[in-house]
């Protein structure tokens, strides 16, 4: 597990649970001088933690700022190993392309890389993904399933299904799922998804599933290009989302609901996203790299591939591609 000796202390002083936590015992137990728990203290207090020290007592921490920091996330995780290893960053570029770079050099199972803001967020095809400071979940998750890559695109599904899953969870919202990798509140993208695969012809060597969710956005948080499609969890609820705790929701129905997909197929994982699917019976529109045709969404097959009707009677099974939803057919 990848802790910081000042990840362990904060910690210990959230687990405490507004107990106070006493110096020694931190000292002797992580094996370190007083001097330098109190440097480790001072740390956590300037990001925004309010720790009172108590006189022959000890530490109890106060208040917590909404960080999605592994000391934050990990307390409330229940999964077996997804999160357990994760890479937290204030800032960067993109958590995609760190999580790249990771799986590459031999990353775990179920490593997360995780930041509280990205400055080059990206979307599908080179598009760009908005991810203000603090206000979201912007998160690569890289997983090393044993199976041969074209097995591999249904995971934004399974994603799909387990972010929905989480959030309703967390808020009583029902989001609904635009295939193949938007979740729409209210006809509104509240949370995009970027599947990326790392294999050779037979064999996937990792899968990283780049998830984006705003959380604590205003309206004018995003960026005006956006403002008429894009939505919040606060937006719809009008209330501030813990976002670590639905960081680790996100984590248990992904491991779940993947590992049900390794081992079951597609098919377990074709009712729930049937049932939260707001595409299928819609007249729509697919864009694909090559060419635009519109038709009626007839469903999806066991692979995940969506079956369109054309005016012409052909039924095509459409891969990959941006849906616009025509809303009649
Ligand atoms: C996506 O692409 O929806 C995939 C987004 C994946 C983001 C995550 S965050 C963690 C990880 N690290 C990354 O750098 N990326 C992943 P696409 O279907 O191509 O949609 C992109 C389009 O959505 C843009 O062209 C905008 O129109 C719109 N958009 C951009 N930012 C948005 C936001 N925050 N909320 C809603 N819509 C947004």
């Amino acid at each position: 597990m990848n802790i910081s000796i000042k990840e362990k202390i904060l910690s210990t002083l959230i687990n405490a649970n507004g107990e106070p936590v006493s110096g020694q015992k931190l000292a002797d137990e992580l094996q370190i001088s007083r001097t330098m728990i109190w440097k480790h203290l001072k740390s956590i207090e300037e990001d925004g933690y309010v720790i009172e020290a108590i006189k022959k007592k000890g530490y109890i921490l106060r208040s917590i700022p909404d960080l999605v920091t592994p000391a934050q996330v990990i307390p409330k995780l229940s999964t077996k190993y997804l999160g357990r290893n994760m890479d937290y960053y204030t800032t960067c570029e993109t958590t995609q392309v760190i999580a790249a770079d990771k799986a590459r050099e031999d990353a775990p199972h179920g490593t997360v890389i995780i930041a509280e803001e990205q400055t080059a967020g990206k979307g599908r095809l080179e598009r760009s993904w908005d991810s203000s400071a603090n206000k979201g979940i912007w998160m690569s998750v890289i997983i090393r399933p044993k199976i041969s890559p074209e097995f591999a695109a249904p995971f934004t599904l399974v994603s799909a299904v387990a972010i929905t899953q989480a959030i309703q969870d967390v808020t009583n919202l029902a989001p609904q799922i635009k295939w193949p990798n938007d979740i729409l509140i209210n006809g509104k993208k509240v949370t995009g998804i970027l599947t990326e695969l790392q294999a050779e012809m037979d064999i996937v060597h990792s899968i990283i599933i780049g998830i984006g969710v705003n959380v604590n956005q205003e309206l004018s948080t995003f960026d005006e290009s956006i403002q008429s499609i894009a939505t919040s969890l606060k937006i719809e609820t009008g209330e501030e989302i813990d976002r670590s705790l639905l960081v680790a929701k996100i984590l248990y129905y992904l491991e779940k609901y993947g590992d049900l997909y390794v081992e079951k197929g597609f098919q377990p994982i074709k009712i729930l996203w049937e049932s939260h699917n707001c595409t299928i019976g819609k007249r729509i529109r697919a864009t694909m790299l090559r060419e635009t045709v519109e038709g009626v969404a007839l469903g999806i097959t066991n692979d995940g591939v969506l079956e369109l009707k054309l005016d012409s009677g052909e039924i095509r099974g459409v891969y990959s591609a941006d849906i616009h939803l025509l809303g009649r057919n």
